[in-house]
């Protein structure tokens, strides 16, 4: 057996019983798919990612990509290659193209557990499989030359990147340098060095695109002064895709990283090394922010989901070895030197942990499916205008939520699956030493966790006027004042309303501090110091309340009298979403107090006092 553990059986019951997704299929963009199709598409790829998928993740962990700095050229390891060559043999990086690109005609909910299981199994080649869903963005913004290429992109193969970050640019990408010169012919000529690419260089493909953020000569500062550009590996013939010369842009060193071994991460060159590097200006406008957040919108997303299925495995893991593992008596034998041994799950304190890494991972895949849900809407254009800006404005709103509480809680308690193993936890005979490296990237790139939580807060809450957050409230509101549960939710459900109470008081107390910073400019450092507390508040929140969503549906079905497999899976439900309401919604209340009584003695402190 590999390394990775799927869990099909709860994406199923989130896609077919929680979200309803079936009512969707069969209409308009999806009528080619009903609930069989994407069954059928969840199990072919649960075989694959259990299987094949899975069995190049520790070789390529162990056995990196070499580079060679005479030919500015990595070279994978021969186990990755072939389940690369095999996924794409096997059309699936056709998931999340639209129809008309040659996509499966599968909605994003379906996309995105797809992607779990890609994710879970080996997360970098899903990464380096993003060509052609990066070729819609060229496809969707480019002009009519672009969008061939576009097509070339996805007819030929051809890897892509997205290419932001510089020595003194990260988080602040509007610090960026490199900067973009127009040619007689149109083209552009790119100075600079980047660092940090992710499938900046590899041999799995023939050609690498580029699309490159830099400045246009006499451009202004910041993000909006910055150009998106089309800069390739190898030139190539704009009809036929030919390779022709190569162009300038040299990735000139491999970083040597903690996870994602397999995954390179370059420092590229751009026109530093005699050769030109020539790029081409996407849409034939200046625009360059706003189109690089399409990638980056969807890249969080999938940062998000990567980091919920590696939890996911982890926690599995965990949960088989702690089944198995036999350690001391129970607890009320203890004074027994001859009571009989147990395995470690009849321990409260282990039942407590697998309990809380159960809780995450399965609240976090409801999380990262109920936005998936909006971004269905959008997809299949349901609704009316009104209706749709509405779904877009909570799926920018989730957006931080899966990728910043995503990546936190899994790094978090995928140390917590590692502990149930105790000492065995920490060898390489078990996967979950390399989860650990491989996720902690998770909370670092597309955005830092401060990052996420500040676009949380001015962005998805204050600059929206809170229209995306009073709704999803709405929708948590109507579930506390409905019935459903046959009475067996009515605790969690009072403690699910408190925790509500909390988060709506964490957040007037941070409006009071921005408002109260337009006397006081020092004030917005009182919203500074909470943003990441709400961020990860609001996360237990819709936790918390899609659990309960499902316990309530898992009641109905018990109610039905359901057995065997099916009546574990359900009382399981039940049993996770009342753990959660009791052990963790109360921790709000105290997240709330704290920020109300925010002060900035913190920020008053000499640097040399830390
Ligand atoms: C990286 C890659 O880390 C890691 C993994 C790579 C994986 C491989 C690739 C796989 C991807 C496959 C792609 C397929 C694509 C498929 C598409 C399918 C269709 N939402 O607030 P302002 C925009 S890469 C939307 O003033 P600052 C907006 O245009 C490196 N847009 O910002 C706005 O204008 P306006 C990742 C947003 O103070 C403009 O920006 N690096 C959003 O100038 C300016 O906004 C990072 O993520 C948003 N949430 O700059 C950097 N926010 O306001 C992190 C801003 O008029 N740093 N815009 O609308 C940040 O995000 C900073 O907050 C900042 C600040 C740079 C935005
Ligand atoms: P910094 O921005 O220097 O941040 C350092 C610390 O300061 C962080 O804790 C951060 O949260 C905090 N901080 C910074 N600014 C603020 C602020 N205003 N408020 C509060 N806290 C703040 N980039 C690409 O363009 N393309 C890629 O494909 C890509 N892939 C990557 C792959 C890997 C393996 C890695 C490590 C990075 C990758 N990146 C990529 C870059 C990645 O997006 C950046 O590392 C990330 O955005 C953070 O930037 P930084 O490392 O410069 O950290």
């Amino acid at each position: 057996m590999g390394h990775y553990k799927s869990n099909v059986r709860d994406l199923e019951f989130n896609l077919f019983e929680v979200f309803n997704v079936q009512e969707r299929l069969g209409k308009g963009v999806l009528a080619e798919s009903d609930e069989d199709t994407a069954r059928g598409v969840l199990a072919e790829l649960n075989r694959l990612a259990t299987g094949p998928l899975a069995d190049s993740f520790v070789d390529a962990d162990r056995n990196p990509p070499t580079y060679d700095p005479k030919t500015f050229s990595a070279t994978l390891p021969e186990s990755f290659k072939k389940a690369y060559h095999l996924m794409w043999d096997g059309d699936w990086w056709r998931i999340g193209l639209r129809d008309d690109l040659g996509g499966l005609g599968l909605p994003p909910t379906v996309q995105w557990s797809a992607a779990e299981l890609m994710l879970g199994a080996n997360p970098p080649l899903f990464m380096y499989m993003s060509g052609p869903n990066m070729s819609q963005v060229l496809f969707r913004n480019g002009n009519d030359e672009q969008k061939h290429w576009a097509q070339l992109m996805i007819d030929r193969g051809w890897g892509a990147t997205m290419v932001l970050t510089e020595p003194d640019a990260g988080s602040d990408v509007g610090a960026g340098r490199t900067k973009a010169v127009q040619q007689e012919d149109g083209s552009w000529h790119l100075d600079g060095v980047k660092r940090f690419i992710t499938s900046g260089e590899h041999d799995l493909t023939e050609n690498i695109i580029h699309l490159v953020l830099a400045r246009p000569e006499g451009g202004g500062p910041g993000t909006k002064g910055l150009s998106m550009f089309v800069v390739p590996k190898f030139h190539f013939d704009g009809e036929t895709g030919e390779l022709g010369e190569r162009n300038g842009a040299f990735v000139t060193n491999i970083e040597h990283k903690m996870g994602i071994k397999a995954s390179t991460t370059c420092e590229l060159s751009l026109g530093q090394h005699g050769t030109p590097a020539k790029g081409w200006l996407v849409g034939d406008v200046h625009d360059g922010i706003a189109q690089m957040f399409q990638v980056i919108e969807y890249a969080r997303m999938m940062v998000g989901t990567k980091a919920i299925a590696t939890l996911s495995t982890g926690y599995l893991n965990a949960l088989e070895y702690a089944k198995e593992r036999v350690q001391g008596a129970d607890l009320t034998q203890m004074l027994d030197k001859t009571a009989p041994r147990v395995t470690i799950t009849s321990h409260p304190d282990v039942r407590r942990s697998l309990m809380m890494q159960k809780a995450y991972a399965e609240g976090l895949r409801a999380v990262y499916l109920y936005t998936a849900t909006f971004q269905d809407q959008i997809w299949t254009g349901e609704g009316d205008a009104e209706s749709l800006k509405l779904a877009e404005r909570v799926n920018d709103l989730l957006l931080p939520i899966v990728k910043g509480v995503g990546s936190e809680r899994a790094y978090e308690q995928l140390a917590q699956s590692l502990q149930t193993l105790g000492g065995s936890g920490f060898l390489q005979d078990y996967p979950i030493e390399q989860y650990i490296r491989d996720s902690k990237i998770d909370s670092l790139y597309e955005g830092t966790t401060a990052i996420q939580s500040m676009d949380f807060f001015f962005r998805k809450i204050v600059r929206d006027k809170g229209r995306a957050l009073t709704h999803v409230a709405g929708e948590i509101t109507k579930f506390i004042d409905a019935e459903g549960g046959n009475g067996r939710l009515k605790e969690a459900r009072l403690l699910l309303k408190q925790a509500l109470e909390d988060v709506q008081g964490m957040l007037g107390a941070l409006i009071g501090y921005l408002t109260a910073s337009q006397n006081d400019p020092s004030s917005v450092y009182k919203v500074g110091q909470h943003t990441v507390r709400l961020l990860m508040s609001v996360g237990d929140l819709m936790i918390g309340w899609l659990l309960q969503r499902q316990a309530e549906i898992a009641i109905a079905r018990l109610d039905e009298g359901v057995t065997g497999r099916d009546k574990a899976f359900y009382e399981g439900k039940i049993a996770v979403a009342t753990f959660f309401a009791r052990n963790v919604l109360p921790e709000l209340s105290a997240g709330r107090k704290i920020v109300e009584a925010a002060d900035n003695a913190l920020m008053d402190l000499d640097e040399s006092a830390f």
